[in-house]
């Protein structure tokens, strides 16, 4: 059977290589969480990109450009990274160029990999589908903040594993063990749980509270973005 493994931060990520696994790359809050609302609301397509000029030089080909750093929008950027801005009246049919202060650094950092989901608690039943359908090992690259741990994403990250590891997929990975063991005790309330972690309150204090609730309701999405040929698509 194949095994599901957690890494915590982007810079532990070469520690995990496994050319053949599958690499799920979160950012609850919110980067994974604009790239699927994106897709569900009919993106076309994506790029994510590490750079803020380099964002900035796709609007010559059309693009949106959009994203952050430290929660903020960027000047010369359409729009930031709530997944609010992504209205189906705005997006539908464009293509987006993304730079965020930890996601699509970590979309970038696993871009090699046999293939890479974007995921987040709101496509998390269909993204698991679609892995199961994979069959391969399986890597939940947590964005983090800056390269350090964060609650958010480890708590998406458990309760994928918990969701694979019940479809048979083995758990030989100490970090898949303590993500789920803390999505047991956040689930009755992901907010509350989240009441005093870091990146929940930095965006309370940018006054984007209600970003955080959507972020963290589970499947009201249903796309699964994947990488190919270095940009970000939905096959549905
Ligand atoms: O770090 C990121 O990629 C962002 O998701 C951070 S923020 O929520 O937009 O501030």
């Amino acid at each position: 059977m194949p095994s599901v493994s957690v890494c915590f931060s982007p810079i532990l990520f070469p520690l995990f290589k496994n050319d053949d696994a599958v690499v799920v790359v979160v950012d609850v809050l919110r980067a994974t969480s604009a790239i699927v609302t994106g897709f569900d609301h009919g993106v076309n397509v994506m790029v994510a990109v590490a750079g803020i000029e380099e964002t900035l030089s796709y609007k010559d080909k059309g693009y949106l450009v959009a994203g952050e750093r430290n929660g903020e929008m960027q000047e010369g950027f359409d729009f930031g990274n709530s997944p609010f801005s992504y209205k189906p009246e705005v997006v539908k049919g464009r293509n987006v160029a993304i730079s965020t202060t930890n996601g699509t650094q970590a979309v970038v950092a696993a871009k090699d990999s046999h293939k890479l989901f974007i995921g987040a608690f709101l496509n998390i039943s269909a993204l698991c589908k679609r892995i199961l359908n994979e069959n391969r090992d399986v890597i939940v690259l947590c964005a983090g903040w800056k390269n350090k741990f964060n609650l958010e994403d480890t708590l998406f990250a458990g309760a994928l594993a918990e969701k694979l590891a019940g479809n048979g997929y083995l758990l030989n990975c100490d970090s898949a063990l303590a993500a789920i063991e803390l999505w047991k005790n956040a689930k009755p309330d992901v907010n509350a749980f989240l009441a005093t972690s870091s990146h929940r309150n930095r965006l309370k204090h940018l006054d984007l509270e209600a970003d955080i609730k959507y972020c963290l309701t589970l499947d009201l999405c249903k796309s699964v973005p994947e990488l190919e040929a270095g940009v970000l698509v939905w096959k549905d």
